[in-house]
């Protein structure tokens, strides 16, 4: 018999749903999702029952990359509305029994915060320590570091002759938190928000805030710049100020923190996510959606297969168990639609393999994420020109690759198709009408051309939609303790079609079995077992094997 011997905490047992505002929902025709949008839509989110909102930046920005280049942080960006604006949200969300997660973007700012505009006007500047300024090196960049967002991760600045340090794009300039002040900084800002109430911080690439301070080059990646990863990922003094942060901010609060953890391993996020409480609640690991990489990284179209996918997943259920709490997710704002990417988004597959996807994560543990547009079985937006795309990283690593020959342009449109981050920020489908029913006016990104067929709308209105199958699953999660805190032990570890998987806790047994194919496969699991089908994507089954993409939860309480 598995015990419950796992602390409880309110965050364990939550299902939080991420908003990317620019792509919500848009109350005022400018075709830019705002706060007044999201609030008009708590209703919706409490009806789908989720317990937590992760929202991604709302804070003034000057949007090289979509609020995550922030120039005030106790100010809201002015597209999205005003700070009385947000103060409704909150509140309206705390009423509909949602809580609020606000985005932490403290690793870089803008290159419009005061701070930078101070730090770059001279050596002697009080704010020049703010952030990572370096002598050229040969009368070039510091070292061969390159930028996320394609080219160097260094910056010249004529004004002083020196060069700065950005990890992402030039517009964001990464903080020195070497430097007490800006800890201080970041602290009180946090405070101030926690005063205002929110319920917790998901904290942007936060595993890269201490950086190797000897600078060295890394090995080079694309045959143009070096990898920049091992020298900021995970850094010497990472625990140690994430643990000052807890000690000065999140102990006085009861919140939900999540890092984004870039580069983590499992042994370090045993150390985020530690039992003890002493750093996060939990991190974010990108291994399971890092599988497929090609000659320039993430840029390809190879498919990720389940022999790869699934000793990855069970590695971490297994590793963290009893040790650190685990985050759940498919997707998010910078990657593929779950379905598209892990399943299958034909018209005639695209509800099953979405609800088997749905299935294979939410019976797993650890808090479960859901992108907006996952629970409709929103796709990829499949653009066939780079004209349609908006985002930083995308329209970058086109011209760079294509440019100097590398990738053909019939290639990389192929692998943006698969890849790129924009597919996950068309606007959200709510209904039939013009633009979704996202805007009245012209969205400031296209919208997929299926939302005719794939709406809210449409799928409130029927019972068997992917809608009602994930507002079952977060139900079945309130329910069952099981499902939160059983023990996770993995089933047909070998098979290359099916993920099995069962969950044990005080003398009963949960067995979940996903068939990721489109071809039946035998299956024996369930015949000995005469339990309760908690949820099933098919009504009727067949003794002996798995239909396409059938999945199944049994509970056994014997
Ligand atoms: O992303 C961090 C990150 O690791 C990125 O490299 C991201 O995974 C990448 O785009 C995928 O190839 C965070 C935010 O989630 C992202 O939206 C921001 O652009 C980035 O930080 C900079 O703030
Ligand atoms: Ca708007």
């Amino acid at each position: 018999m598995t015990a419950n011997t796992e602390k409880k905490a309110w965050w364990k047992e939550a299902v939080i749903y991420q908003i990317y505002p620019r792509s919500f929902a848009d109350s005022n025709g400018d075709g830019i999702g705002d706060l007044n949008g999201i609030t008009a839509h708590l209703p919706y989110l409490e009806k789908l029952g989720v317990d937590v909102i992760w929202l991604s930046p709302v804070y003034q920005s000057p949007n090289d990359d979509n609020g995550y280049d922030i120039s005030d942080y106790r100010n809201i960006m002015t597209e999205f509305g005003t700070m009385e604006d947000f103060d409704r949200m909150l509140a309206e969300a705390h009423r509909h029994h949602l809580k609020i997660v606000m985005d932490l973007v403290v690793n870089h700012t803008s290159d419009e915060h005061a701070w930078f505009v101070e730090s770059r006007k001279s050596k002697d500047n009080p704010y020049r320590d703010y952030y990572i300024w370096k002598e050229p090196r040969d009368g070039k960049e510091p070292n061969n570091w390159g930028s996320c967002f394609s080219g160097s991760a260094w910056e010249y600045d004529p004004a002083t002759a020196m060069y700065y340090l950005h990890c992402f794009s030039k517009k964001q300039p990464d903080l020195n938190w070497d430097n007490p002040k800006v800890r201080d900084e970041v602290f009180d800002m946090m405070n101030w928000w926690c005063e205002k109430g929110i319920d917790g911080f998901r904290m942007d690439v936060i595993s890269m805030i201490s950086k190797d301070p000897a600078y060295p080059d890394g090995p080079v990646f694309d045959g143009l710049y070096g990898a920049t990863g091992p020298y900021v990922c995970n850094g010497p003094h990472v625990h140690e100020y994430l643990q000052e942060m807890n000690r000065r901010v999140l102990s006085h609060y009861d919140l939900l923190t999540v890092g984004e953890t870039a580069g983590v391993t499992v042994e370090e996020a045993k150390k985020y996510a530690n039992n003890q409480g002493t750093e996060l609640s939990m991190v974010f690991q990108f291994e399971h959606v890092d599988l497929v990489h090609g000659e320039i990284g993430k840029w390809t179209d190879e498919k990720p297969q389940l022999v790869n996918l699934r000793p990855v997943m069970n590695k971490w259920q297994y590793e963290l168990e009893g040790k650190a709490w685990n985050s759940l997710f498919w997707d998010n704002h910078d990657q593929p639609r779950v379905v598209s990417r892990f399943g299958n988004d034909s018209e005639q597959y695209r509800v099953l393999s979405a609800k088997m996807l749905a299935t294979c994560l939410h019976m797993m543990k650890g808090s479960p994420y859901i992108y907006q547009g996952e629970e409709l079985g929103m796709t990829n937006a499949y653009f066939d020109q780079i004209e349609d795309y908006r985002d930083i990283e995308s329209i970058n690593a086109y011209h760079q690759y294509t440019e100097n020959g590398l990738v053909t342009k019939e290639d990389m449109m192929r692998y943006l198709k698969e890849i790129s981050r924009d597919n996950a920020r068309t606007p959200m489908q709510w209904d039939a009408s013009a633009n979704a029913g996202f805007t009245t006016g012209t969205p400031w990104i296209r919208v997929n051309p299926n939302y005719t067929a794939i709406n809210a709308e449409a799928e409130l209105a029927d019972p068997d939609s992917v809608f009602y199958y994930y507002q079952k699953l977060i139900a079945l999660r309130h329910t069952h303790p099981i499902i939160v805190y059983g023990k996770f032990e993995g089933l047909l570890e070998d098979s290359a079609s099916i993920y099995a998987y069962r969950r044990m806790l005080d003398g009963q047994t949960l067995t979940v079995a996903c068939n990721f194919t489109k071809e039946e496969q035998p299956c024996a699991l369930f015949d000995s077992l005469d339990g309760e089908e908690l949820i099933a994507n098919y009504k009727e089954h067949k003794e002996g094997v798995l239909q396409a993409y059938e999945a199944r939860v049994i509970l056994d309480r014997k």
